[in-house]
């Protein structure tokens, strides 16, 4: 996009991006009160006590963990946005309705605060959400209208892509989001590697594949945050994060409606490639909203290259 005459890219609001690129305008509104609610999150990550759900603060309010905080907060702000038919939080076991009427609304998934636990440490944490169009929801991750994410760290950034490119932007003084990238595309190879889970549980093939990425030069870059984590190789564009399979556990940790579908669709709309370590993330046909799977994320090279060490060492 070019800069309108006098005016900088680095001076179009969310908002006006929005509307620019062509987004429906439903959908738009949606991502704007996301991008609203997340100003409330961020206040109670700087401002709120650390403790957890059940205590009371000093005031003898009742404390909240971050995450139900942060769930609370943004499903009250979808409950009344006007435009979304059906919510489901990682907080919240079954989906709460919010209309019956599906058409020209959305309905969403959510992880309020992923990696809350990392807020204690003072590292970096996350907004996953994952849109889809009218009422269903049980869709395979390629069917999603929109995907976008809320990075909580030394900066406060969000990325979002309907479909057409995938853009950053950051928060500014104002509590504004900006334009800070539009159109952002990764390379064919990774030069950073991002491995979760228990090492000693890796199975043969994806220690194989951690020794050929070794031997490749590739540096081990992991915070333990799938948001900051993803948001890494998304902005260096280049790196691979993984949560594998292991051994005992074949369907790793991360799920799939809040965490492994939006950023799957995120990565391969900016030119990288995620795979559960045999199939593309966004074709797995979910079986349940609570799916797990491993997952294989960012170059597209490195992808494949794990793909073919699973298929012959497992
Ligand atoms: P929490 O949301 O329970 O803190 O877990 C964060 C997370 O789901 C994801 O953000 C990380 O990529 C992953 O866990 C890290 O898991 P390990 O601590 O097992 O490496």
């Amino acid at each position: 996009m070019t800069a309108e005459r006098g005016k900088t890219k680095f001076q179009i609001d969310l908002r006006r991006h929005l509307r620019e690129r062509g987004v429906e305008r439903n959908l738009a509104h949606l991502i704007c009160e996301i991008a609203e609610a997340s100003k409330y999150i961020i206040n109670s990550i700087r401002t709120g006590d650390l403790g957890v759900a059940g205590t009371s603060n000093l005031y003898g309010e009742e404390q909240l963990a971050l995450d139900v905080l942060a769930d609370r907060i943004l499903t009250k702000r979808l409950l009344h946005c006007g435009v979304v038919a059906n919510v489901l939080s990682e907080e919240v076991p079954e989906v709460t309705p919010v209309s019956l009427d599906c058409e020209g609304r959305y309905s969403v998934a959510f992880d309020p605060l992923d990696g809350s636990s990392l807020v204690d440490v003072n590292l970096a944490v996350g907004t996953i959400v994952s849109i889809y169009e009218g009422c269903d929801m049980m869709l395979p991750g390629s069917k999603q209208a929109a995907a976008l994410y809320i990075l909580y760290g030394p900066r406060t950034t969000l990325v979002y892509c309907c479909g057409d490119g995938v853009h950053e932007f950051g928060m500014n003084q104002l509590m504004e989001y900006y334009l800070l990238q539009e159109d952002i595309q990764m390379q064919q190879k990774a030069n950073i590697y991002s491995p979760g889970g228990l090492r000693n549980l890796y199975t043969e093939g994806v220690e194989a594949y951690v020794q050929a990425l070794e031997e490749g030069g590739v540096k081990l870059r992991y915070s333990g945050g799938f948001v900051p984590d993803i948001n890494q190789v998304l902005m260096k564009g280049t790196g691979v994060f993984f949560y594998p399979h292991l051994k005992g556990k074949p369907d790793g940790k991360l799920r799939v409606a809040f965490e492994l579908n939006p950023m799957a669709y995120l990565v391969e709309h900016a030119g990288g490639k995620a795979s559960d370590g045999k199939t593309p993330i966004l074709e797995r046909a979910p079986e349940s909203l609570n799916d797990r799977a491993p997952i294989f994320i960012g170059c597209t090279e490195d992808v494949e290259m794990a793909e073919e060490m699973i298929a012959r060492l497992g």
